[in-house]
């Protein structure tokens, strides 16, 4: 329930039903279901609850769609998406309240997170005129190459629930702009973000058939007869490494193409000659930045032996000021984690790591209230073992993991099947330079605890994934490559 009347009419304005390229419905079979928030238990409404037959649909929408929006100008396609970043921006006031609400996250945290998603279409809406192509002359001189890049055609988008703005963004700029028709499927948990965007990209302008948004209890019912139909043509994931290997498999049989944003667990590296302030700053943001629950959060921090005790009780201090609580209140720093399910795995993580040696310097416990909250938590002297530095946390916790050498650290860090993000704090710029050529993974950050940007190729090496968002290069992930051999010559 939205407990004012401005919470009221943000969760009313938006559209509760499926969105089948273009035309909003009731799900063929009626059903609804309920969306919850996270900070307090109750239901703020109930949603269409998408089925295989409406997936189907969607499909037969896009497919036939495809042609017409392969064709249409590239200008026009970008002014669509400028116009959907403008009304973002306009909008943001609304549209943060009501991801906190199906979130939990600080309503702060939901504004910069609709103008960072707003940014992907204002990036994407630049890279719809720059889709160029080749023309060579053949090493023997008898033939000319002509190369093309055009739309892959048909996309299922299938997004999680901790950034359900800039997710949805992130991957429909692209597409859209290199000229694929889209589906969406949005995490259960947080379907109002997404029918909020469709309802902006509609009003931006974008033509039926072009983009369908089907929130569902039932993803794999949904999505399974979709990666198994010749017309879908690519499919952009982003969640967890175990879903992720499951699609891919999945995939297999049509030899789909596939972009898989996995999970992480990033080391968080600082050596005893880094400026601390700005190391402890960084460990904040890389740590706390949406309550944890983010694929580049800073899940094992390693920190040289001469400085360890200082930037962890620094640490320390500076997570026992954060003030936790519903995300809609002012002066809130930490929200709830996503739902029951979540604060569990966290407490699991927290306890292992006790029972194996850790010290508990702040938090280890749930917050109070009806909501899912967790204390910011902070742990010393972790033992290398611990299963929290194995797995991905997803919540306030930081480890403290102490460390002698370079060597030693390098290969503490790189011992993990993913590889998604690292940070790396020193002065020493050879020393920088080494860690960030030598360290398994898509991105670096350098004396700086945020690597997100539009304009930055985002994604991983190893199981946390294949393909990369963003940046020139993103919309790629949206292209065939084809060649022309022109002979006669
Ligand atoms: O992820 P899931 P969950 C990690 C993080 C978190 C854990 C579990 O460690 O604690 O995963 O989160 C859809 N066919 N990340 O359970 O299940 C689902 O509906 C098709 C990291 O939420 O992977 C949602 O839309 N789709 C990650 C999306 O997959 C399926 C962000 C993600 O859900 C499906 C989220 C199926 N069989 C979690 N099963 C990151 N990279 O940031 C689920 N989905």
């Amino acid at each position: 329930m939205a407990t004012t009347e401005r919470e009221a009419r943000v969760v009313e304005r938006v559209p509760k039903q499926l969105c089948v390229g273009g035309h909003w419905r009731d799900a063929r079979s009626g059903a609804t279901f309920k969306v919850e928030d996270p900070a307090t238990g109750s239901v703020l409404c109930e949603v269409a609850d998408a089925g295989r037959a409406d997936g189907l649909d969607a499909l037969e929408a896009a497919a036939a769609a495809q042609p017409f929006w392969a064709g249409y100008p590239p200008r026009d396609r970008g002014e669509i998406l400028r116009r959907a970043y403008e009304l973002l921006v306009d909008r943001q006031d609304d549209l943060a309240l009501l991801m906190t609400l199906e979130m939990g996250k600080p309503v702060g945290e939901s504004k910069a997170e609709i103008a960072y998603a707003a940014e992907f279409f204002r990036w994407f809406s630049e890279e719809a005129v720059r889709i160029g192509g080749g023309y060579s002359v053949a090493p023997n001189g008898q033939s000319r190459l002509v190369v093309m890049r055009q739309p892959v055609g048909p996309s299922l988008l299938i997004t999680p629930w901790n950034f359900p703005m800039a997710m949805g963004t992130r991957k429909i700029g692209p597409a859209v702009a290199a000229g694929c028709t889209v589906i969406l499927k949005p995490a259960q948990q947080t379907p109002l973000s997404a029918l909020a965007l469709a309802d902006v990209l509609q009003e931006a302008g974008l033509p039926d058939g072009v983009l369908s948004v089907l929130p569902t209890t039932d993803a794999g019912g949904l999505t399974g007869p979709l990666l198994g139909d010749g017309r879908l043509r690519k499919l952009s994931f982003t969640g967890s490494t175990p879903v992720g290997r499951a699609l891919i498999k999945q995939s297999a049989d049509q030899v789909l193409r596939t972009s898989m944003e996995l999970g992480g667990n990033a080391p968080f590296i600082v050596f005893d000659d880094a400026d601390l302030d700005a190391a402890v700053t960084g460990a904040m943001q890389a740590k706390m930045r949406n309550i944890g629950e983010a694929c580049t959060a800073a899940n094992r921090l390693y920190v040289q032996a001469g400085v360890a005790e200082e930037f962890t009780a620094r640490l320390a201090e500076r997570m026992a000021a954060l003030r936790v609580g519903r995300g809609t209140e002012a002066g809130v720093d930490v929200g709830p984690l996503i739902d029951d399910k979540a604060r569990g795995k966290v407490q699991e993580l927290v306890d292992d790591a006790v029972t194996r040696g850790a010290r508990v310097l702040l938090g280890g416990e749930a917050g109070d209230g009806p909501g899912y909250f967790y204390q910011p938590t902070v742990l010393a002297d972790v033992p290398k073992d611990s299963e929290v530095s194995r797995t991905e946390i997803f919540g306030p916790v930081a480890p403290v993991i102490s460390f002698r050498t370079e060597e030693e650290v390098l290969t503490e860090a790189n011992n993990t099947e993913y590889g998604l993000v690292s940070y790396v704090f020193t002065e020493n710029l050879g020393r920088a330079l080494r860690m960030a050529e030598n360290l398994e993974s898509g991105m670096v950050g350098l004396n700086q605890g945020v690597v997100s940007n539009p304009a930055a190729p985002f994604g991983g090496v190893k199981q946390s994934g294949l393909g990369r968002e963003g940046g020139s290069v993103g919309i790629d992930e949206y292209l065939e490559v084809k060649y022309v051999g022109i002979g006669g010559f």
